[in-house]
């Protein structure tokens, strides 16, 4: 498989000065890391995966840690964190004619910055400066999406493969976090409630992993056409 190109699939124009840029939604636990592993086999295609490593490690902090075990005192600290690691994935300049990235500074403000601000674990202010960061940098970088994968779940499905996985400092996140998170990515890519800044393609990732590669497969035509079949509408 070494060698295999992407771009050999595609029926789509690629972006002259850009990558073609795809990002890969879902909730925690969706297997979007998986899905971007998959993708790692193209030469053409540079994958940007699990900037969560980054969050469990700023200069030797573990925010993820702090959010967890007091989400009052740590979302915003949190969540700023995530969205300045997320943008530096969305400007990556890159050689490649194909950016795959693992989550957006859309599901970000969309999902968490949400749930959090929903459930009263954010204030207005905080929520406030977050947006204005947030419109600054829809305003003055090259934040361009072509395609959304969402990964879409059920809750349980979610919730039972994060606790299989083990990372410590999720163990204690309920059932109901994960209905909250589900729901808001429902109302963002399904009933397009927030912006929505591509198409969306939907993938069944309840399906199991001895069968989820088979539907990777699948999809790698689906996700270079789906533009394609847009442009021409
Ligand atoms: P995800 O970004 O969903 O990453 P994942 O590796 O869990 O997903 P997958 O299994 O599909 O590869 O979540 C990582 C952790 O960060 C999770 O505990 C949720 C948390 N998180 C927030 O609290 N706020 C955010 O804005 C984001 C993006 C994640
Ligand atoms: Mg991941």
């Amino acid at each position: 498989m070494a060698n295999e190109r992407l771009t050999n699939f595609s029926v789509t124009e690629f972006p002259k000065n850009r990558p073609y840029t795809v990002v890969v939604e879902g909730n925690i636990g969706s297997g979007k890391t998986t899905f971007l592993n998959y993708f790692q086999q193209f030469d053409d295609v540079n994958v940007l995966a699990e900037p969560v490593n980054k969050w469990r490690d700023c200069n030797g902090f573990n925010l993820l840690e702090k959010l967890y075990s007091d989400p009052k005192k740590w979302s915003f600290t949190f969540q700023s964190y995530v969205q300045l690691t997320i943008l530096q994935h969305h400007t990556l300049k890159i050689k490649r004619s194909i950016k795959l990235m693992e989550r957006s500074i859309y599901s970000a403000r969309n999902c968490f910055v949400e749930q959090l601000a929903r459930t009263g674990c954010i204030d207005d202010c905080s929520v406030s400066v977050m947006d204005q960061w947030f419109n600054w940098a829809k305003e003055n970088c090259d934040l361009c999406v072509d395609l959304i994968v969402y990964l879409r779940t059920t809750p349980e499905v979610a919730y039972e493969r994060t606790l299989k996985r083990n990372r410590p400092e999720e163990q204690c996140i309920p059932l109901d976090y994960f209905k909250d998170i589900h729901n808001l990515h429902e109302e963002w890519l399904c009933h397009k409630k927030f912006n929505c800044p591509a198409p969306v393609l939907i993938i069944d990732a309840d399906l199991d992993q001895s069968v989820i590669h088979e539907e990777y497969s699948k999809c790698k035509m689906q996700i270079f056409t789906k533009q394609s079949e847009k442009v021409t509408a």
